[in-house]
């Protein structure tokens, strides 16, 4: 439910990507009001020139809060909490040394590392033609979920014992790359048991779920489309 009296958020963004999900998750669960926008990514609506005013790098999501604009997930979230997060902060985002930095090592390896391989996937399957994930993206995806695992090892949240935004962040991409390759339950128990929690969290039950099945479907039929 969104709070009275918060302004009103402009957020370009598509339910079944990952990082505006994460996005729209934190708003939800600070009770902002955002706007949305839509870019057609398939159209590439996100390389026009208008667009690229917006978001020089031709992604989203973005925001726009009166006459500021960030890109960027991770940054937008930090953003959110940083003007907008109130008690909510602390508990998302802590500003203790140690897990701040155990917080943002997830949002880093999230934005530098698994999220990339999964639009290395991504991109070329709604461009490109491609009819599957190769042996290697998928060695890629798989290397990748074991470094969820180990951060997992003391945790039973990602970075933590409590939600906080590297859920948000990693837990999306997560969610949105099973459509790609399931994580196996026997190889990494602890990431399977993790983000079976997450899926029954409420606002991952209302914002990423959804989202998630949006982009496996998508795939799903384009990876049909182009193996003919
Ligand atoms: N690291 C960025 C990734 C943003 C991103 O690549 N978003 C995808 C949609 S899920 C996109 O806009 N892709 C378009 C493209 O790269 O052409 C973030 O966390 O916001």
């Amino acid at each position: 439910m969104a709070k009275p009296g918060l302004p009103s958020l402009l957020l370009y963004k598509r339910d079944a990507s990952p990082p505006s999900c994460a996005v729209m998750m934190l708003g939800d669960m600070l009770g902002l009001n955002f706007e949305y926008k839509e870019p057609d990514l398939l159209n590439r609506g996100h390389k026009s020139e208008e667009f690229k005013k917006i978001n020089p790098m031709g992604t989203i999501p973005v925001l726009q809060d009166g006459d500021f604009i960030v890109s960027e997930s991770n940054a937008i979230m930090k953003y959110l909490l940083n003007q907008y997060g109130g008690s909510a902060r602390e508990r998302l985002y802590p500003s203790e040394p140690r897990q701040q930095a155990a917080v943002d090592q997830c949002l880093f390896f999230n934005a530098g590392v698994l999220f990339n391989r999964l639009m290395a996937v991504t991109l070329p399957t709604l461009f490109h033609g491609l009819p599957g994930p190769s042996a290697q993206q998928l060695a890629d995806i798989e290397e990748a979920y074991s470094v969820v695992e180990a951060y997992l090892k003391d945790n039973t949240y990602i970075a933590g014992d409590r939600l906080t935004i590297a859920d948000l962040s990693l837990g999306t991409t997560v969610s949105a790359a099973q459509a790609i390759l399931e994580i196996n339950k026997d190889k990494f128990p602890r990431s399977y048991e993790w983000l079976t929690k997450l899926h029954n969290e409420e606002v991952f039950k209302k914002i990423n779920n959804p989202g998630a099945a949006l982009f496996g479907r998508s795939m799903n039929s384009f990876w049909r489309k182009n193996k003919k």
